[in-house]
């Protein structure tokens, strides 16, 4: 008996990216057979197959067909990509909206930074050796790079560095270290990468995977919004109703001077157009979260 093709996914076993990673199969209707705590666990209802590893390794457990797709975050990809180039068969499919965060250059308070240039002959530690060469280099710059695993944001005040190069998210390591952030190197979130040689019958599942996961994503990001209106503001309203194309239009029993909307819409910019759509007239406006959202 010939036994199912599988694809295989590396997710981070443990850290910022695993809960968001693992959430995401489940939200796709992927569910696991084993807990988190192997190595190794398979789907019970989907052709998949998740290692859960370090997410430095997952670059090159891609490119090297150990799985053929994974989650990983774009700052982690790039910087293998600049330092490596066995893993150019590994590109980058979907962003996923997790695990944002950015490359910064940061320095101590008293540091006179006023533009790039300021870093000329300086000494910058990272951990992220790779990226910050490409952005010297692209600068025109030339400074001396610290290479450190951790703990990058001591550098200053050990005198191992002048500045840091490093990760940020909400700026209070750096904030709580006395540095601040200078300059943005890379912007950087969750991404979903794939192997851009597997067969096609991995491809087939491959394929199958990323429709679920732009499913969610989309009802993610929208919001069904139902609200009254004044018939002779429909037309207003419909117009400021942000990112719907067509509204549904439903009578109210017993009004003939209002009707309820229904429509799916751009949660941000929902929130952006609400005040305005209260001023042209709309009331009990409800906003429901939407669970998943096919094309
Ligand atoms: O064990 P393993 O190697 O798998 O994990 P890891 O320790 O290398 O990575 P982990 O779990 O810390 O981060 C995984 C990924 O999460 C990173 O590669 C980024 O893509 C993403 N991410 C998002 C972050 C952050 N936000 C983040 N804030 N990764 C690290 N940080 C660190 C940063 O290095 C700094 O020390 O958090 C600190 C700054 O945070 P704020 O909030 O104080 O600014
Ligand atoms: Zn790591």
């Amino acid at each position: 008996m010939k036994t199912e093709e599988r694809l295989k996914i590396a997710i981070q076993k443990s850290g910022r990216l695993s809960e968001n990673s693992l959430r995401l199969l489940e939200k796709c209707g992927i569910f696991l057979e084993k807990s988190r705590d192997q190595l190794f666990c398979a789907a019970r209802n989907f052709p998949l197959d998740v290692l859960l590893v370090r997410d430095d390794d997952i670059p090159a457990f891609v490119a090297t067909d150990v799985c053929q797709t994974g989650i990983v975050g774009q700052n982690v990809l790039l910087e293998k990509m600049a330092q490596r180039d066995d893993i150019d068969n590994v590109e980058s499919v979907i962003e996923l909206g997790f695990g944002k965060c950015r490359l910064s250059l940061a320095a101590p308070h008293d540091f006179p930074y006023d533009g790039p240039r300021a870093l000329d002959g300086m000494s910058i530690a990272t951990s992220y050796k790779g990226l910050l060469e490409q952005y010297l280099r692209a600068q025109g710059l030339s400074a001396q790079i610290v290479t450190m695993q951790g703990a990058v944001e001591l550098a200053p005040r050990t005198r191992m560095a002048d500045a840091v190069c490093d990760l940020v998210s909400t700026g209070s390591t750096l904030a709580s270290n006395g540095l601040k952030e200078m300059d943005i190197i890379l912007r950087s979130q969750a991404v979903l990468v794939k192997n851009t040689e597997m067969p096609e019958t991995l491809l087939n599942i491959h394929e199958k995977l990323l429709s679920r996961i732009r499913a969610v994503l989309r009802a993610e990001s929208s919001r069904y919004i139902m609200l009254h209106c004044p018939v002779s503001a429909l037309e207003e309203i419909k117009a400021v109703l942000p990112g719907c194309e067509s509204p549904t239009i439903i009578p109210l029993q017993g009004r003939s001077d209002k009707v309820a909307v229904h429509a799916v819409c751009d949660e941000e910019v929902f929130w952006n157009t609400m005040d305005d759509l209260k001023k042209k007239g709309a009331s009990s406006i409800l906003v429901l979260p939407i669970e998943k959202m096919l094309e």
